[in-house]
C-alpha cells in the first residue's frame, strides 16, 4: 500500500460560526474605517488594484457623515429619492409577504436589509443600461419608478399579468425598464449580461449591462464562464455579487468565503474587483458609478462584492430559525441601509423624523392602494386566469405543426373529460 507511513487525509467541511440558540459575538469583526480606501482613476489597470478586493469601501461613518474620496456628493433630491425608493421597496416587501400569508399568492421573496444594493445601484446607472437581476433585486424596478401595480399583477398571476401566469411570482420582466426576465436557474443571468454587453459594444452602442447574483451563486459554472468572457473581450459590464452570507440554509463558507473574499474572484480573471459595504447606499452608488464610467469608457468590466446580511428568510418557503441564530441579524455590525441613509440626510439638515414617519405612512398607503387595484384583476388563489391553450403560444413566432397538434389534442381531451 502506498503512503502507509503518511497521516490519513482529512476533509475540511465548513461550519458557520453560529447555529440556532447560539449567542452571537461579532467582536472579531474588524470594522473598516469609512473613507479610508483610496479611489483610483476609472482607467486603472486591474493589476494595480489587486489589494482592493480585500478592503471595504465605506462612505457613511457611525455619525451618518460622508467620508473620503468615494463620497459621491449627491444632490439633496437624489439622496431623498434613494431613501424613498428603499423605503418603498421595504413597504412593498412587507405587504406582499403578508399577502402570501393570507393565501393570495403562492410565493414571495423579500430583500430586507439589502435594499441599498439594488436601489442605490439603479440610481448610478442610466435608465436604459440593461439590468440582469436575480430574484432579490425588486429595488431596481422600484428605483426606476416601474408601476408597483404591474409587479403585484405578476405576483398574483392575474388577468393583467403581462407574463400570463407563466413565471413564478416575483420573477418579473420589463423591457421598458431595461430589466431582463428573471430566471430561477441560478446565475444564468451572468453570461447573458456579458453577452448583451459584448453585443452592445460590437454594435457601437453606448449602453452597458449590469448583473446581480448571490454569493452562493458564484459557485455555479456560469459565474466563471461569464467572468472569462468579460475579461477576454473587456465587456462593458458590471458584475455584482450580493454577499448576504446565506444561500438558503448554506452559509457563505460553502461558496468559498472562509478562504477569500468574493471580490477577489476578479483577480484570477484579471478584471477590476471592488468590495463595498452593501448597507451603505453611498458606497454602493459610488462603486457602481465608478464601474459604470469605467465600462462606458471602454476600460473593461468590474466585479463588485456588496457585503450585506439577509435579514429575512430566503423566501416564504423558508424558516431560518432552523439553521441560524436569531441574534445574527440583530447584532449585524453594518446596520440597516435605510436607517443609515436616514441618519445621513438628517445630519445634513435636509430631513427629519417627522417627515420620515409621514413618508413611511404614505408609502404603506401607496402599496395598499396598489394591491387593492391589482386584486380587481384577481388573485392567484382563485385559479387560473389564462386559457389552457394559451400555454402553447408565444414560444415561436409562428406555432409549428407539432405544437398545434398538441394544443388541439389537449383541448379535445379536456372537452371529453368535461373540464
Ligand atoms: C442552478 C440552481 N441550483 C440550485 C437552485 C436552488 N436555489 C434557489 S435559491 C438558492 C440559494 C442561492 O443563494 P445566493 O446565491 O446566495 O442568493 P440569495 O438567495 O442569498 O440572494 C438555491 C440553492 C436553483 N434555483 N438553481
Ligand atoms: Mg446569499
Amino acid at each position: 500500500m502506498t503512503g502507509r507511513n503518511l497521516p490519513p487525509l482529512s476533509l475540511h467541511v465548513p461550519e458557520p460560526a453560529f447555529r440556532p440558540g447560539d449567542a452571537v459575538d461579532y467582536s472579531d469583526f474588524e470594522m473598516p474605517v469609512a473613507g479610508a480606501v483610496r479611489r483610483p482613476g476609472i482607467d486603472v489597470q486591474p493589476a494595480d488594484i489587486r489589494d482592493m478586493p480585500y478592503e471595504m469601501v465605506r462612505v457613511l461613518d457611525d455619525d451618518g457623515r460622508a467620508q473620503g474620496p468615494w463620497d459621491p456628493r449627491l444632490a439633496p433630491e437624489t439622496l431623498l429619492k434613494i431613501l424613498r425608493s428603499m423605503a418603498l421597496t421595504r413597504a412593498f416587501d412587507d405587504r406582499l409577504f403578508r399577502a402570501h400569508r393570507q393565501g393570495k399568492t403562492s410565493f414571495y421573496m423579500k430583500c430586507l436589509g439589502e435594499e441599498a444594493t439594488s436601489v442605490a445601484a439603479a440610481h448610478a446607472l442610466a435608465y436604459d443600461d440593461m439590468c440582469f437581476p436575480s430574484y432579490r433585486q425588486q429595488g431596481l424596478l422600484i428605483a426606476r419608478d416601474w408601476p408597483i401595480v404591474d409587479m403585484i399583477n405578476q405576483i398574483f398571476s392575474n388577468r393583467a399579468d403581462r407574463l400570463k401566469g407563466r413565471q413564478l411570482p416575483i420573477m418579473y420582466s420589463s423591457r421598458e425598464a431595461s430589466f431582463f426576465s428573471i430566471s430561477g436557474n441560478l446565475t444564468t443571468q451572468y453570461p447573458q449580461a456579458v453577452g448583451w454587453a459584448m453585443a452592445s459594444a460590437a454594435r457601437g452602442d453606448t449602453r452597458i449591462a449590469a448583473s446581480w447574483c448571490g454569493e452562493g451563486s458564484t459557485a455555479e459554472g456560469d459565474f466563471h464562464s461569464a467572468l472569462t468572457f468579460a475579461a477576454v473581450y473587456r465587456a462593458p459590464v458590471i458584475l455584482n455579487v450580493i454577499n448576504n452570507q446565506w444561500a438558503i440554509s448554506s452559509f457563505s463558507g460553502f461558496a468559498g468565503a472562509e478562504a477569500t473574499t468574493f471580490a477577489a474572484r476578479a483577480i484570477g480573471y484579471g478584471i477590476a474587483g471592488l468590495r463595498v459595504d452593501g448597507n451603505d447606499a453611498l458606497a454602493v452608488y459610488a462603486a457602481t458609478q465608478w464601474a459604470a464610467d469605467r465600462a462606458r469608457g471602454n476600460h473593461g468590466p468590474t466585479l463588485i462584492e456588496h457585503f450585506t446580511y439577509r435579514a429575512e428568510g430566503h423566501s416564504t418557503s423558508d424558516d431560518p430559525s432552523k439553521y441560524r441564530s436569531a441574534e445574527e441579524g440583530v447584532k449585524w455590525p453594518l446596520g440597516d441601509p435605510i436607517a443609515r441613509l436616514k441618519k445621513h440626510v438628517i445630519a445634513l439638515g435636509i430631513w427629519d423624523e417627522e417627515r420620515h414617519a409621514a413618508m413611511d405612512k404614505e408609502l404603506a398607503e401607496q402599496v395598499r392602494a396598489a394591491q387593492k387595484e391589482a386584486e380587481k384583476n384577481g388573485i392567484l388563489a382563485d385559479g387560473l386566469k389564462q386559457s389552457f391553450d394559451s400555454m402553447f403560444e408565444d414560444v415561436f413566432e409562428e406555432m409549428p405543426w407539432h405544437l398545434r397538434e398538441q394544443q388541439r389534442q389537449m383541448l379535445e381531451e379536456r372537452r371529453a373529460a368535461g373540464i
